[in-house]
């Protein structure tokens, strides 16, 4: 193995995540040797790790169907409209069984290295257990939030007691029963996580940095009878989601705030309210994610809503973001979240009012007190978008660095490729169109499969994005994000992770034009036959 005159692989693909289960699917059909690489003893990327209680969709279950195999679809039934995550995870697996794909799959593989061999246009690929791998084509589908960060705070090896972060929870069952917890961030995970435990738990104290604006899932199971009438729905409900701007099945809301009445406004406003799903944030007036005055209104509309829920007025006013609009950062949907902090064992704790000094041995100290906990959560997120590559020692032409080429933030053309790194295909990679997962990997991954495939049949071997054409990427790329109120604020969704050096300044992470835009550019590039790039 590794020897570069004869590659291995035609195509090594890391990470066994629904991006890498597809992309092994599709390449195996062109009949290239590929295998996959995944880091878990199982398949299912962010459903396998994310096994915090509490973790579950929050896009309709029955968007997030692969379409591309009218048997999968006429095979699996999904059970809940937001289905909880170990579904989604046997429903990875259902996939790999029924094309029989974990035969090309090695697990138990952490991926460490990958170095770019311009002679024989290969790249060597190395492991964490000393394996090395050569391949014509490497195709990360690495996940955008799948590399876990622990709060920078000092003392966190300190703590003796047990400790999870969310995003790398055990798979066995685990019990709050009487427990003291502690639970460090408020994201979307934290707010799935909270109602969950505060259920069972004995005391649970949260931390909170920065409040969200969570939004009702309203979750609810579908019958057998239900599920026939979606199965039925399927290729409606993906002409639905290939026409909406983030690939959900919540469609644009063609008004602007300020074309209708004080009271239409708010009646649409407690419509979505009440709808399952991201309605709110997705089908609201155009205008909300732009404009100061029409974003206060509708924060306001959900800044009353916390209001009536949460029973103490002083603790309902901590739980209202005052530094951010509504959707300005990712929407946690919930499900009796306001309602756990009306529990006597539900305590919060602002953390900008009494800082955390330091994680003891038995919990932690703020400025004002000391805490004792049986168990420490950190739902703390990730290093989003770069992060998984960051981690790796990834080397392209001369030896340059991937994580010195994106010190900047990440430089890429269409999202897929990067300059002086050939023949590197990223699925979901950073500045690629996200919204919507599934939606967005099977045009990723069809996109990278057609790109091998025109090669194959033109006698090339390499292919790489030009400086030029990631420098036009990422000038549309600020382009389309100019006077988005989301680009003001600090969130994974603009590369901020204050636990990360060199991750403090806001940057252009994802691709904030619409889906229909995204994918129209980049076929522009394959019909074109992908003149703006280098082909050898
Ligand atoms: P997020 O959304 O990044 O949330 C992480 C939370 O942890 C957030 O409330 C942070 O506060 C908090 N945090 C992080 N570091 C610290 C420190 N050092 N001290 C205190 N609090 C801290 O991650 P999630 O896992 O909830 O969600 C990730 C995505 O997964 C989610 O959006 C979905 O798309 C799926 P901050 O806001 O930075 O002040």
């Amino acid at each position: 193995l590794g020897d570069a005159s004869q590659p291995d692989w035609d195509a090594l693909i890391i990470g066994g995540g629904l991006s890498g289960i597809y992309s092994l699917y599709k390449l195996r059909k062109l009949n290239l040797r590929v295998k996959l690489l995944e880091a878990g003893s199982g398949v299912g990327g962010t459903w396998y790790w994310n096994r915090y209680p509490g973790a579950r969709f929050d896009s309709e279950s029955y968007s997030y169907s692969f379409s591309w195999s009218q048997e999968l679809l006429d095979q699996w039934d999904w059970t809940e409209h937001f289905a909880p995550a170990r579904e989604t995870e046997a429903y990875a697996n259902f996939i790999c069984d029924k094309f029989d794909l974990r035969k090309d799959m090695q697990f138990h593989t952490r991926v460490r290295s990958a170095h770019f061999q311009e002679e024989s246009r290969t790249w060597k690929v190395g492991t964490e257990g000393g394996e090395f791998f050569t391949c014509r084509f490497l195709v990360t589908a690495m996940g955008i939030l799948s590399t876990p960060t622990l709060p920078n705070i000092p003392g966190v090896d300190d703590y003796k007691g047990v400790a999870y972060h969310t995003g790398r929870w055990p798979k066995e069952s685990v019990s709050f029963e009487g427990k003291r917890v502690g639970i460090i961030g408020t994201g979307a995970t934290s707010i799935q996580a909270i109602p969950e435990i505060a259920k069972t738990v004995g005391h649970l104290t949260v931390f909170q940095r920065t409040p969200n604006w969570a939004i009702p899932l309203h979750n609810g199971k579908i019958s057998k009878e239900e599920m026939e009438k979606i199965r039925q729905g399927y290729k409606e409900l993906f002409k639905l989601c290939s026409e909406t701007n983030m690939n959900f099945i919540h469609p644009a809301e063609p008004r602007g705030t300020w074309e209708v009445t004080q009271e239409e406004r708010e009646a649409l406003w407690e419509h979505l309210y009440g709808q399952p799903g991201f309605g709110l944030w997705l089908s609201n007036f155009r205008d909300m994610g732009r404009d100061r005055e029409a974003n206060k209104l509708v924060s306001d509309f959900v800044a009353n809503k916390i209001r009536q829920r949460v029973h103490d007025p002083a603790t309902a006013e901590k739980l209202i973001p005052k530094h951010h609009g509504f959707g300005t950062r990712r929407v946690p949907m919930e499900t009796n979240y306001y309602e756990a902090f009306n529990q006597p064992n539900v305590r919060l704790v602002d953390i900008n009012e009494t800082p955390i000094e330091k994680i003891t041995s038995k919990g932690l100290k703020t400025s004002a007190e000391d805490f004792e906990f049986d168990m420490l959560i950190y739902a703390t997120g990730f290093d989003m978008v770069t992060g998984a590559y960051d981690v790796l020692d990834i080397r392209g032409i001369n030896g340059i660095k991937l994580k010195d080429a994106w010190s900047g933030g990440p430089k890429t053309y269409l999202g897929i490729t990067v300059p002086q790194f050939p023949n590197l295909l990223m699925i979901m990679g950073p500045h690629s169109c996200f919204g919507n997962f599934p939606r967005s990997i099977e045009f990723g991954v069809d996109w990278v499969a057609d790109c091998i495939e025109y090669l194959e049949s033109h006698g090339k071997t390499w292919i790489e994005a030009k400086p030029e054409g990631a420098e036009q990427w990422t000038a549309h790329l600020h382009d389309c994000s100019k006077g988005l109120l989301s680009q003001e604020v600090d969130s994974w969704m603009t590369g901020v992770n204050k636990n990360v050096p060199g991750k403090q300044k806001r940057i252009v992470a994802r691709y904030n034009g619409t889906a229909p835009e995204y994918r129209q550019r980049c076929r522009d590039v394959a019909q074109s036959g992908y003149a703006t790039m280098k082909l050898a």
